[in-house]
């Protein structure tokens, strides 16, 4: 890592805070899903003099001078972004994805019209706050309603959503997810759209990297406009981005800016543009293959340590097990691995009769111990340690134990991005 000499005769206190968060980062296997962890190069671009710049506007519609160069790296950043997913045009501004998310909504819905309705998948059954769910300023701003999974198998239920969208007419169809373990029909999203005309929006935040790395079908040639973030399976710094069809482009603009946002933060857009670089390499797509494989052997060495799944299993970068099968509650289980070394986060499943905020569920992904360099062998003791510490959530030793194996394991797979020497272990 960058040796902070500079903070360090600034600021020990926060230097030290950092040091200890590289240390927890580098030994203990991350789990999150939504994390990862960025390159070098990409932390080098976010870490330079880009921070000082304001560059309101468009490259060579700005309005602050002295823009020769940042109009330069926001058209790079772009011209990536449109050659990796084959999009018409690519908005790099949003602050993150959320922010993306309304953009699309206020740029595609016109004001004043009749229909501001906005439909998209339910936040217990995966979806996202801001797929119009009832906390989010997206129903607040908009008419949402919500589709859900099947109860049975969890999946989503194309007709269901269909006969729902007829019903609602939305002006806005979303789809994407934030915990749903399976391939999404981005093809029959589209059929659904324009059967009851309305606009598809494709939020692929969490598959964006699967998505360049041709692990997932793409949404972009069937969605009038996708949003994501780029630090997820993308692996890039901290933002969002908009891809849309060439018609939208415009008015998704004037969305962003002026409409939500004021200067773009230059430093994330140069760090962006080295994420889509890196992710258009043989060695990317590799890695979003890996990616896969890794969560069908985790999933399957879940399975057989007794942990059921939402929709039986993952193909994609995620899996979601329920933790009430070996008697804890989700929060339970998710607070047992973190001292175990191994960091979730609880989670609903679909149709959970607990409560948000300690549901059944937990919420795991591969996308960072792929980073990492685990592969499917490494993903069966990951598994067995998972189930491990959530059985012995109440044995300290079994913790200890188990933390120190994965100590161990994390120790021979340091991350992307943090270089010699070492954090010391903690
Ligand atoms: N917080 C992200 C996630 O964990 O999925 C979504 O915004």
């Amino acid at each position: 890592m960058n040796p902070l000499n500079a903070l360090a005769a600034t600021d020990p206190a926060l230097v030290h805070m950092i040091a200890a968060e590289e240390a927890r980062q580098f030994y203990t296997a991350k789990l999150i899903p939504s994390e990862n962890y960025a390159s070098s190069a990409v932390m080098e671009a976010t870490g330079t003099v880009l921070t000082n710049k304001y560059s309101e506007g468009y490259a060579f519609k700005r309005y602050y001078e002295g823009q020769q160069f940042i109009d330069q790296i926001e058209s790079l950043a772009i011209d990536r972004a449109k050659a990796l997913f084959g999009a018409d045009h690519a908005n790099v501004q949003p602050y993150s994805g959320s922010p993306a998310n309304l953009a699309v909504y206020t740029g595609l819905i016109p004001k004043g019209s009749d229909n501001q309705r906005i439909l998209g998948l339910g936040l217990p059954a995966g979806g996202h706050l801001t797929h119009g769910w009832k906390v989010s300023a997206t129903s607040r701003f908009f008419q949402a309603a919500q589709y859900g999974v099947d109860p049975v198998t969890h999946l989503l239920d194309y007709s269901a959503i269909a006969a729902q969208a007829l019903e609602f007419r939305p002006a806005v169809l979303i789809c994407g997810a934030t915990a749903y373990p399976r391939i999404i029909d981005f093809a029959k999203f589209a059929e659904i759209a324009h059967a009851c005309g309305a606009l598809l929006v494709a939020d692929m935040a969490h598959i964006a990297g699967l998505v360049a790395g041709g692990a997932h079908p793409s949404p972009v040639p069937h969605a009038d406009a996708v949003t994501t973030t780029t630090h997820k399976t993308l692996r890039g710094p901290r933002g969002g981005m908009i891809l849309c069809k060439s018609q939208h482009a415009a008015a998704i603009d004037r969305a962003v800016f002026p409409g939500l946002q004021g200067g773009p933060h230059n430093h994330t857009t140069a760090g962006i543009a080295v994420a889509l670089k890196e992710a258009a390499t043989p060695e990317f797509r590799a890695y979003a293959h890996q990616i896969v494989a890794n969560s069908r052997a985790l999933a399957a060495t879940l399975q057989s340590e007794g942990l059921p799944l939402a929709t039986g299993g993952s193909d994609n970068h995620l899996i979601l097990f329920d933790a009430t099968a070996l008697n804890a509650t989700g929060k339970q289980a998710a607070q047992a691995m973190d001292l175990a070394g191994l960091e979730a986060n609880f989670n609903s499943i679909p149709f959970d009769t607990r409560s948000p905020f300690d549901p059944s569920g937990v919420r795991i992904g591969t996308p960072s111990l792929t980073s990492r360099g685990l592969k499917e062998a490494e993903m069966a003791h990951v598994g067995k340690w998972i189930a491990q510490a959530i059985r012995g959530r109440e044995d300290a030793a079994v913790l200890a134990r188990v933390r120190g194996e994965v100590f161990d394991l994390m120790a021979q797979f340091p991350p992307p991005g943090f270089e010699q020497p070492y954090p010391a272990r903690p």
